[in-house]
């Protein structure tokens, strides 16, 4: 076992670790920011490295910087958690010649996965389903025509280094092609340093549905189950859960079966996802795949009772899984809550802050994956993920009702959160039978919403509205720099993606 660990993150995810690391022996060591110094996750490691100012980019995305702390402190492993460093191959290289071990994949099976036409590619050759499409970036704008011709309208153009959202094209006829190819290519190219884009047949009201994985050496992958994560909001998912309502125990296996063999072409090793989007009739498409733990990986452990970030470190030493395919049993039903410092009330506005007063749930099938505690102040610098509620019971709908109690039980003083979203998630008659596709939450919270006027004139949205802009004033130095992805993930994913191209 590694004696001791780099946290090369911070908030509940660098939280996480550090209680896996506590649970095997390991000493896990935090990095933290100027903006971090009173922040959970230096309080709950055995040592603190502070590397840097506050804007990520001065700390959390200087790869030099996170070796460096690696190595002042005698740590023999970095895990790097999601979003920041997690998925730049830059880092991934340095890291491996460095000498230390990265709690991720091979940097050549990152690299891979991350060009979304190469793992098109993989996926392809894998002989798993992928959306009809091109698997290699379109050349001129006839090429775009001919291949859309080929697939039907409508289409969808996608930034091949883009992902999550970012740099997406819905083209719904022939006269609308051309001018959509060249916006796309050119916004990819202002995003990400690659002017690439491919073409997908346009899938209309998918659910996204995903694979977890785990891979050890010699093409040792099991998959543990899908996740339900078509409830999202402007492409951030909100709420996942384990198993989903429409894969039953033939499905599953198809698409964990597919997603192994796209893992074991790509010579995967390390926790990962492949993403798949799911039509009316139940056919499965791969999107692509996500190379790291994700946020929502707790749904997973606890339908499965197997813990994701020990099976990573065993795995990063070199061990073989500690578990069998035929060892994976699924019982029962989880759901996360992702807990922001944003008012739902209020058009998901951040709200920063101090948290005057906490009281966080508990009782039988809770789970509180928390990087914040009463008398922090949220910072304005980074994901505004304050917390994620996960609850567990034998069936759907006992989860469902424990999560409703749950959220009765939850209270958060001094600071705005997405917990009222939720409580009127759980009461919502089709999320309660199952019946949901990615468009769901926009539609049901907008109809929610029709009034009031959430410019309107009263001075308590005044007042919003000055915090909000002096928010966005503090926050623009960061902005500069990002390639504005419409979820907080991929914005992380993003800035690793383009710090590398640059
Ligand atoms: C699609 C699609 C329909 N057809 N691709 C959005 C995020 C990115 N990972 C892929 N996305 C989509 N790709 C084809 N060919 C619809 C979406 C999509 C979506 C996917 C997953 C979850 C939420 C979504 C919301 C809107 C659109």
């Amino acid at each position: 076992m590694f004696k001791k660990l780099l946290i090369a993150n911070r908030g509940e995810i660098a939280v996480r670790i550090a209680r896996a690391c506590r649970e095997l022996g390991i000493s896990p060591v935090a990095v933290y920011s100027d903006a971090d110094r009173a922040s959970l996750h230096v309080r709950v490691a055995d040592q603190a490295i502070h590397i840097g100012a506050s804007p990520a980019n001065e700390s959390y995305l200087v790869i030099d910087k996170i070796i460096d702390a690696a190595k002042k402190a005698g740590a023999e492993a970095i895990h790097p958690g999601y979003g920041f460093l997690s998925e730049n191959f830059a880092f991934a290289e340095a890291v491996e010649q460095s000498g230390l071990v990265l709690v991720g994949p091979p940097a050549s099976a990152m690299k891979l996965m991350g060009s979304k036409t190469s793992a098109r590619q993989i996926a392809e050759a894998a002989g798993a389903p992928v959306v009809p499409g091109t698997v290699m970036p379109l050349e001129s704008i006839e090429h775009a025509q001919r291949v859309a011709e080929e697939v039907g309208y409508p289409v969808m153009l996608k930034a091949a280094s883009g992902g999550g959202g970012k740099g997406m094209r819905l083209v719904r006829s022939r006269d609308e092609i051309a001018s959509a190819f060249t916006l796309a290519s050119s916004e990819a190219a202002s995003s990400f340093n690659d002017p690439s884009v491919y073409i997908e047949k346009y899938i209309d009201s998918p659910r996204h549905i995903e694979i977890q994985l785990i891979g050890a050496r010699f093409g040792n992958i099991v998959y543990l189950g899908e996740r339900e994560c078509s409830l999202q909001r402007r492409h951030q998912k909100v709420l996942e859960e384990c198993p989903s309502p429409v894969v039953d125990s033939e499905l599953r296996q198809r698409m964990g079966e597919a997603a192994v063999s796209i893992a074991r072409a790509a010579g995967y090793q390390n926790a990962g996802t492949i993403e798949f989007l799911v039509d009316r009739d139940r056919n499965f498409y791969f999107l692509e795949m996500n190379t790291r733990l994700q946020v929502e990986h707790p749904v997973t452990e606890l339908v499965t009772g197997r813990d994701l970030v020990h099976e990573q470190l065993r795995v990063a030493e070199g061990n073989k899984l500690s578990f069998s395919q035929e060892e994976i049993v699924m019982r029962g039903a989880a759901i996360e809550c992702r807990i922001y410092a944003e008012d739902s009330e209020n058009n998901f506005l951040p709200s920063p802050g101090r948290i005057t007063k906490l009281v966080t749930p508990a009782g039988p099938g809770v789970r509180y994956d928390s990087g914040s505690y009463q008398g922090w102040e949220v910072p304005i610098h980074y994901d505004p993920l304050l917390a994620k509620l996960c609850v567990w019971a034998e069936t759907r709908e006992a989860a469902i009702n424990r999560l409703a109690r749950v959220l009765s039980e939850y209270t958060v003083e001094g600071i705005r959160t997405t917990v009222p979203f939720f409580r009127a998630v759980v009461r919502n008659e089709e999320f309660r039978r199952g019946e949901f596709d990615t468009g769901f939450i926009d539609r049901f919270w907008a109809s929610r919403l029709n009034s009031p006027d959430p410019v309107g004139g009263d001075e308590s949205k005044l007042a919003d509205i000055a915090a909000i802009a002096a928010i966005l004033h503090t926050r623009a130095g960061a902005a500069r720099q990002e390639p504005g992805a419409a979820t907080i993930e991929s914005r992380w994913k993003l800035y690793g993606r383009v710090a590398q191209r640059k």
